[in-house]
């Protein structure tokens, strides 16, 4: 595993409609996320925060809310990721609502040439700006990587597209909209909803996922949404969703991750301290990215 990791703050929360996720950043590094990872012997540089253009006034281009401000954010985080991929170290971002995700992805993918993607979520993030029921980008970060949605969403970083749909999972879906099912379906994506992981159990699950998007692939991106857990276990974000992914699922997969030893780059998007209690849901994502990295029990 590569120890040498750089992490790099989005205070951006114009892709979503509840203000406060563009302080989850601050959150995440006030719940030790240094401290942390450096007591687990990595070597851990911090990059500091993506500069975001605040709005004047609200704008809506096609159904995108603030989309010249999500692409600004997006081209220079794109950047600054691949920079970090070019001194040969990971990148660790932390959210940011989901829409930064265009951005890390664009910056690994210039990297890596078959990338694959573990996205854990509540939702597809498969909407474009003809599907989307709210026109917030944090809908659609994955399907633009996939080549799918406006153009400007599909091209940040200046290629297309950054997947292929044959090396991404999405774990943890219980909330998707018609558009979304449907373009999961035409392009055969791989989805383990909360049903498999009820029925088949977080163990199996994860041996599936991580034999997919390791197959045709040379490494692989974790984009977590911290709305794939269950709200009980991470109140603070911006569209939870009942039923998910308990902590100790989440400690499970992530561990069986770190062992796999196939990650290259990861995210932790949408804490929203303003919705959270005692900042619980910041602390579960240090806690799920000491596991990602290999933090043992024993
Ligand atoms: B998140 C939604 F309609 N699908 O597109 C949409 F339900 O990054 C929610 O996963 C998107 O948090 C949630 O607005 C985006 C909605
Ligand atoms: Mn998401
Ligand atoms: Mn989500
Ligand atoms: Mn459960």
């Amino acid at each position: 595993m590569n120890k040498n990791i750089s992490i790099i703050g989005v205070p951006l929360d114009l892709g979503a409609d509840r203000r406060g996720v563009d302080m989850g950043p601050s959150a995440i590094r006030y719940a030790g996320v240094i401290d942390r990872l450096k007591k687990m012997g990595l070597d851990i540089q911090d990059k500091g925060d993506i500069p975001v253009t605040r709005p004047h006034t609200f704008t809506e281009t096609d159904n995108h809310k603030y989309l010249d401000e999500v692409v600004e954010a997006n081209t220079r985080l794109a950047e600054a990721v691949s920079a970090i991929m070019e001194e040969g170290r990971f990148p660790l971002v932390l959210g940011g609502d989901h829409s930064i995700a265009l951005g890390t992805v664009a910056g690994v993918a210039k990297h890596v040439k078959n990338l694959g993607v573990i996205w854990f979520d509540a939702h597809g993030d498969l909407n474009t700006g003809e599907t989307s029921p709210s026109g917030n980008i944090h809908g659609m970060p994955l399907a633009a990587s996939l080549g799918y949605g406006h153009e400007r969403l599909v091209q940040i970083g200046g290629f297309a597209p950054k997947l292929k749909p044959e090396n991404v999972v999405i774990i943890g879906a219980r909330d998707l909209d018609a558009g979304e099912r449907e373009l999961i379906k035409r392009i055969g994506l791989k989805v383990f909803t909360m049903h498999e992981i009820d029925k088949l159990g977080m163990a199996r699950v994860m041996d599936e996922a991580i034999a997919h998007v390791s197959k045709n692939t040379d490494g692989v991106h974790l984009s977590l949404d911290l709305d794939g857990l269950d709200p009980h276990d991470a109140p603070g974000v911006g569209t939870p969703v009942i039923g998910g992914i308990s902590y100790r699922e989440g400690h499970l997969a992530l561990e069986m991750l770190a062992d796999a030893d196939i990650l290259c780059s990861a995210e932790f998007v949408e804490v929203n301290p303003i919705l959270d209690r005692e900042n619980m849901t910041a602390r579960v994502a240090v806690a799920l990215m000491s596991s990602a990295f290999g933090d043992k029990l024993l």
